[in-house]
């Protein structure tokens, strides 16, 4: 039986990839730090179906441990300190986990198993100031802050341990992909939530910062497919995986409230607390690598994303069932 091992379950992009390697038979073992509160409402629906064991990226005895106690054939590495603002307020944390924990992970794998087959989640933040458009598996990297700098140190760990120790370790360098299971401090969650809360009375305005920023925004349900193709591919290697279009914050406002017959212009409130010391202005990818290697194309577009997490969030907020 295939068995993987997903840090960073509890996340957005963890609570999809169980679902889809459940659909594939895997018995899946998800890693979750200590909390004095449970995380798992991304995953209570799957808490029968997988097993869940305390570990942390800090912590390079636990990694062991659990690879030693599951012997997974897959590990997807998600886990990180994921939120770029964050990553100003606790650069050495954000370095801490997003960087360095991929290497004890690899560390891990090494020491215990060579055959299993490694999967890092890499970002389209690398590109940050961007040196060529679109973004491809080739174009430099320029980050743009300390999350950035720290996944460009995943990436590259992940490289040299494939090339270093002949490990299978794959980097999937994924744009921006979002759902109704985003944090709410993402800025689509923040504005389809603020929609729903504006349409039922419970807010008056929304305040964000810069609406000229500009992303290639996919669904997280089709980005964790990518990241099952990858390691199913004989050889490891590195993939961009995103839509190949990009839309401005300006833009998903005006579809989000849009939607919700509501004109953004009278409820968004330009607020400096939400910019940041500095920007990626742009992203936009180039994933023929992907669509011709990967055999993977994105099925949800823009429009329908945007509506969906609108009405996810006008049935959560409207039935009060979260
Ligand atoms: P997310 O929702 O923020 O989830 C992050 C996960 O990491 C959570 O399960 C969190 O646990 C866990 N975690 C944080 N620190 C940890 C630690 N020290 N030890 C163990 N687990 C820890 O992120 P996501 O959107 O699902 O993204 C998944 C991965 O893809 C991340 O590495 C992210 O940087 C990367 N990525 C995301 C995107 C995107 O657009 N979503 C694009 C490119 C790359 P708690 O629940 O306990 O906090
Ligand atoms: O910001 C602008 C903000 O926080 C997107 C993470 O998953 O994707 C994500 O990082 C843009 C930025 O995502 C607000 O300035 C305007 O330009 O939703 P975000 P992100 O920084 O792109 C990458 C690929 C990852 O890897 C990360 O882990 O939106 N923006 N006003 C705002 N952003 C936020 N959060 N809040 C605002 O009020």
């Amino acid at each position: 039986m295939a068995v993987a091992l997903i840090t960073g379950i509890t996340g957005q992009d963890g609570s999809y990839l169980a679902e889809l390697l459940l659909s594939k038979d895997y018995k899946v073992v998800g890693v979750v730090r200590r909390s004095s509160t449970s995380a798992f409402e991304r995953i209570e629906h799957l808490l029968d179906d997988i097993t869940t064991v305390q570990g942390d990226l800090h912590d390079q005895g636990s990694l062991l441990g659990l690879l030693e106690e599951y012997r997974p054939t897959e590990v997807y590495n998600l886990a990180a300190q994921s939120f770029v603002p964050t990553s100003w307020n606790q650069p050495a944390l954000t370095g801490d986990v997003t960087a360095l924990g991929v290497t004890r992970m690899l560390e891990a794998i090494r020491f215990v198993d060579t055959k299993i087959k490694f999967y890092q989640a890499s970002s389209s933040e690398m590109f940050g100031r961007v040196q060529e458009v679109p973004q491809s598996e080739s174009t430099p990297f320029y980050p743009r802050s300390p999350y950035g700098v720290a996944k460009v140190y995943g990436h590259w760990i992940t490289v040299n341990y494939r090339e270093s120790f002949d490990l299978f370790a794959s980097s999937g360098i994924l744009f921006n992909h979002e759902s109704p299971r985003r944090g709410l401090e993402f800025v689509t969650r923040k504005i389809t939530d603020g929609v729903a809360r504006i349409k039922l009375g419970m807010q008056k305005e929304l305040r964000l910062g810069n609406l000229k920023a500009q992303r290639d925004w996919g669904f997280a349900g089709d980005y964790v497919e990518a990241m099952w193709l990858m390691l199913q591919q004989d050889q490891s290697d590195s993939f961009v995986i995103g839509t190949g279009e990009t839309h401005s914050v300006r833009e998903f406002c005006e579809i989000a409230f849009g939607h919700a017959d509501l004109d953004y212009k009278e409820y968004v409130v330009k607020d400096e607390r939400f910019y940041r010391p500095a920007e990626v202005d742009l992203l936009i990818s180039d994933p023929s690598k992907a669509y011709s290697v990967l055999g993977w194309e994105p099925v949800v577009g823009f429009k329908e994303l945007v509506t969906v997490m609108v009405d996810e969030d006008m049935e959560r907020l409207s039935t009060g069932t979260k």
